[in-house]
């Protein structure tokens, strides 16, 4: 082999990538499908940094157009004030990915280059290597569910995932739903399932998700239809993600970039696991607090799978200490990243920056066990890098 360093930077970017969990949605599907500039500037984590930098008026700024509030984030966080968050590092490297020269410009003379490129989303995925992402779709969505009324866009790229949120938060919206598509139940257990095996068979999904603060987490296992609803994602097959920690509106008033941290009591997850052996479990934490107790959950199911650094994880310094905690404790059997992109353009910079830190934690690793003797080959780092990126995922997701 070449040069160790050089050798894993070149396996790390040629690699392809399953993405496990994104915002995303297909080009043909207009209405939701976000992409350019302007969209990624009116990001919530960009918005949430303004709010709190500056003293604008929320309200107000939430009844402008997106390129007014494009044009104001720009001005405030990339113009007036050095764009140091990794929020706006990643602004960033999807400029410079694209060789959009930014200094001293407007947002408008931005947008305008950016906007001649002309970008397709499979030109983006050809960028950051991803050869498939996974949707968030909720089924009790009515306009959101229409994406599946003509599926005209690549199944094989753009994967379903079933959001179950909304069994937890509102339910009777949920009952009334089910209820208007199903003719036939004999309770309203019976009444879930049958429409959760409709949105199944329309949806093709591969995996079900639920996020959950700390409460909503304590009483999960004595909600009636999760018994139920564990023993259908047992038939199907598919994996329940459970995305754990995240506490809702926070500040109401900021919407979407309200929400915050909670603090969870794992103990819980591990009695999921315990109740539902044969249950696969998908799991990540919000909070820095949380990684060491679940990387060593990890180690003690089988049926537990550890993936990404979620929302206020997904920060370089945490990254780089996790990651390797995890390498540590679980060697390469979990899924080390997804983007929880929203904007496709987002795909670039969520994975540069994964990449990089990647590379490094794997050179520091290889390098260790080259000093006890243990030749690495080329092979076998691409072998390793395929686990995390894609095959680690695939298998667990039964997608042999
Ligand atoms: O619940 C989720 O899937 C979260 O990822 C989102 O709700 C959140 O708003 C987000 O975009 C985080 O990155
Ligand atoms: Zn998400």
């Amino acid at each position: 082999m070449k040069n160790l360093k050089q050798t894993i930077n070149e396996i790390v970017n040629e690699t392809e990538i399953f993405d496990i969990h994104t915002h995303l949605f297909p080009a043909e599907f207009k209405k939701y499908h976000l992409s350019g500039i302007s969209e990624v500037l009116n990001y919530h984590y960009l918005i949430a940094e303004l709010f709190t930098t500056t003293n604008i008026n929320i309200k107000k700024f939430y009844r402008l157009t997106n390129e007014e509030k494009s044009n104001i984030i720009w001005e405030e966080l990339f113009r007036k004030r050095t764009p140091i968050s990794e929020a706006c590092k990643g602004v960033l490297t999807i400029l410079s990915q694209l060789s959009i020269d930014y200094i001293s410009k407007s947002f408008d003379e931005i947008n305008n280059e950016y906007s001649k490129l002309n970008l397709t989303d499979l030109q983006i995925f050809k960028i950051s290597k991803i050869t498939k992402v996974v949707m968030t779709n909720n089924p009790f969505d009515k306009s959101e569910w229409q994406l599946f009324n003509n599926k005209k866009w690549d199944t094989k790229k753009y994967l379903a995932s079933l959001r179950l949120d909304d069994i937890f938060t509102n339910l009777d919206k949920c009952l009334d739903i089910c209820k208007k598509n199903i003719d036939h139940f004999d309770n309203e257990n019976d009444l879930i399932i049958k429409y959760l095996e409709k949105v199944y068979l329309e949806s093709k999904p591969v995996y079900a998700a639920l996020s959950l603060n700390n409460l909503q987490l304590k009483s999960f296992l004595k909600n009636r239809f999760v018994s139920d609803i564990f023993k259908w994602l047992e038939r199907k097959n598919i994996p329940l993600s459970l995305l754990l920690g995240v506490k809702r509106q926070v500040n109401k008033e900021f919407l979407l970039a309200g929400d915050g941290i909670d603090k969870v009591d794992l103990n819980n997850l591990s009695e999921i696991c315990n109740q539902y052996p044969n249950n696969k479990i998908l799991c990540s934490c919000l909070s820095l607090n949380d990684q060491h107790e679940l990387t060593v959950l990890a180690r003690k199911y089988q049926n537990l799978k550890i993936f990404g650094f979620w929302w206020f994880m997904n920060q370089p310094s945490l990254i780089k200490l996790i990651l390797n905690l995890r390498i540590e404790l679980l060697g390469l059997n979990f899924i080390p990243q997804h983007s929880d992109a929203r904007v496709t353009d987002q795909l670039i910079y969520k994975w540069f920056h994964f990449k990089v830190l990647l590379s490094n934690v794997l050179y520091d690793h290889y390098k260790e066990i080259q000093l006890k003797n243990f030749k690495i080959s080329e092979n076998q780092i691409s072998d390793d890098v395929s686990k995390l990126f894609y095959k680690n995922t695939q298998n667990f997701l039964n997608l042999n």
